[in-house]
C-alpha cells in the first residue's frame, strides 16, 4: 500500500545553490512530506555559471539504487517527481521503474517535468531523450513543461492562443494525460486582460491582483502595461478539456530552479487532503504553487538587493535598485491580496 506522506524525487543535486532536488526537497519537507531523493547528477553548481564540475549518475548506478530500495521494501511512495535527467539511458532506467511503480499501484501521483530546454537556449539534454519523454507522458498525472517542451512534445508551434489550445489538446488526447501545468510565458498585459480561452465550458482567468500589491513597483518593471507572466493549466476529463490561466507580475531578477520549485509545489498541493479550496485539483495546486514561488522569489530578490558584495558569477547586478525597497514584512500577502488572487 502507498504511504501518502512519502515523495520520491528524482532530479539533480548541486553542491552550491538551489536547483533540482536542492530546490524541491526543503520546501516539500516544510509541507510535511518525507522526501526520498535520487540524484541524477552531482554538480558543483548549476549550469548557468558556464563552468561546472561534477558527474552524472550512470544508468548502472541508478539501477543499483532502485534495486536497493526494492529489495528493502522501501518503494511505497504515493507521489513521484522527476526533473533534469540529462542522458537517454539514465532516463530509460527511471522510466522503467516508474512504470513498475504505477503498474503496482495506479493511484501513484506522478508529476513529470520534461526538462529538455527552453526557447532561448534550445535543447540542453541529449536528443535521444525526446522520444523517451514522449513515451513517459502516459505514466504522468501532471506534466509541467515550458513552451519549448510543449512544442517539442506536441509537435505544434505556439504563436497564438488557438495554437496553444491545440497543443494542450494534443498532449492530453495523444497520451491519455490528465493534467498539464504549462509554466509561465511572458505576455503583454493588454492581451491578458482580453484573454478568453477557446472553447469554454469552464475557463477561469486569475488576473493580476487588484489593487496591485505595494511591492510591485519595486520588483517589476514599474509599468503595469508591461508584460506579465501567464501560466496555463489544463485538465482532461470525460472527453472535455478545461483550461485555466493565471497571470502574475514579473519579478525582474535572475533566478534558477524556479521551475523545479514550481513542479515540487504542484506535486505537494495536488489532491492533498490538507491543502483544500473550492477549485478542482489542478487549478488548486497550480495557484498554491504560484503563490509559494512568487513569495520565495520576492524574498530572494530582496535578499539579493540587500547584498552589496559581489556574490558569484551567475548573479548579474539587479536591474532595479529602488531606494525605497519593500521590506520582507511588506511582501507577505494580506488577506485582501490573497482574496484578489482567486480565479474570477
Ligand atoms: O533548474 C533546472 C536545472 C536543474 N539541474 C541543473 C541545472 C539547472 C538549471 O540551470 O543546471 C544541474
Amino acid at each position: 500500500t502507498l504511504e501518502q506522506s512519502r515523495v520520491l524525487s528524482i532530479q539533480s543535486h548541486v553542491v552550491s545553490g538551489y536547483v533540482g532536488n536542492r530546490a524541491a526537497t526543503f520546501p516539500l519537507q516544510t509541507l510535511g512530506y518525507d522526501v526520498d531523493v535520487i540524484n541524477t547528477v552531482q554538480f558543483s553548481n548549476h549550469t548557468g555559471y558556464g563552468y561546472v564540475n561534477g558527474h552524472k549518475t550512470t544508468p548502472e548506478q541508478l539501477t543499483s539504487i532502485f534495486e536497493g530500495l526494492i529489495t528493502n521494501g522501501l518503494v511505497s511512495h504515493a507521489r513521484i517527481l522527476t526533473g533534469y535527467v540529462p542522458g537517454a539511458e539514465a532516463l530509460e532506467v527511471v522510466a522503467k521503474h516508474i512504470r513498475k511503480m504505477k503498474e503496482a499501484n495506479p493511484d501513484v501521483t506522478y508529476v513529470l517535468d520534461p526538462v529538455m530546454g527552453d526557447m532561448g537556449t534550445g535543447l540542453y539534454v541529449s536528443k535521444e531523450v525526446v522520444p523517451i519523454y514522449k513515451n513517459m507522458l502516459s505514466l504522468a498525472t501532471v506534466i509541467t513543461p515550458n513552451q519549448f517542451e510543449v512544442e517539442l512534445l506536441s509537435g505544434i508551434v505556439i504563436n497564438s492562443l488557438p495554437s496553444l489550445h491545440t497543443a494542450l489538446h494534443q498532449l492530453h488526447t495523444a497520451n491519455s494525460l490528465p493534467h498539464v501545468a504549462f509554466s509561465s510565458i511572458p505576455l503583454p498585459i493588454s492581451l491578458v486582460s482580453t484573454l478568453s480561452l477557446p472553447p469554454p465550458p469552464a475557463s477561469y482567468t486569475r488576473l493580476l491582483p487588484d489593487p496591485l500589491p505595494q511591492w510591485y513597483d519595486a520588483v517589476g518593471s514599474g509599468a503595469p502595461e508591461d508584460e506579465v507572466l501567464v501560466c496555463f493549466a489544463s485538465s482532461w476529463e470525460n472527453d472535455r478539456m478545461d483550461t485555466w490561466a493565471f497571470a502574475l507580475p514579473t519579478i525582474r531578477g535572475y533566478f534558477s530552479g524556479v521551475g523545479d520549485l514550481f513542479s515540487a509545489m504542484v506535486l505537494a498541493h495536488f489532491n492533498n487532503p490538507e491543502s483544500v479550496s473550492d477549485l478542482p485539483p489542478l487549478p488548486h495546486a497550480v495557484s498554491k504553487a504560484l503563490l509559494a514561488v512568487q513569495q520565495i522569489l520576492l524574498r530572494t530578490h530582496l535578499y539579493s538587493l540587500s547584498r552589496t558584495e559581489a556574490s558569484g558569477t551567475a548573479t548579474p547586478r539587479p536591474l532595479h535598485h529602488p531606494s525605497d525597497r519593500p521590506t520582507l514584512d511588506s511582501v507577505i500577502p494580506s488577506d485582501t491580496e490573497l482574496d484578489a488572487m482567486k480565479p474570477l
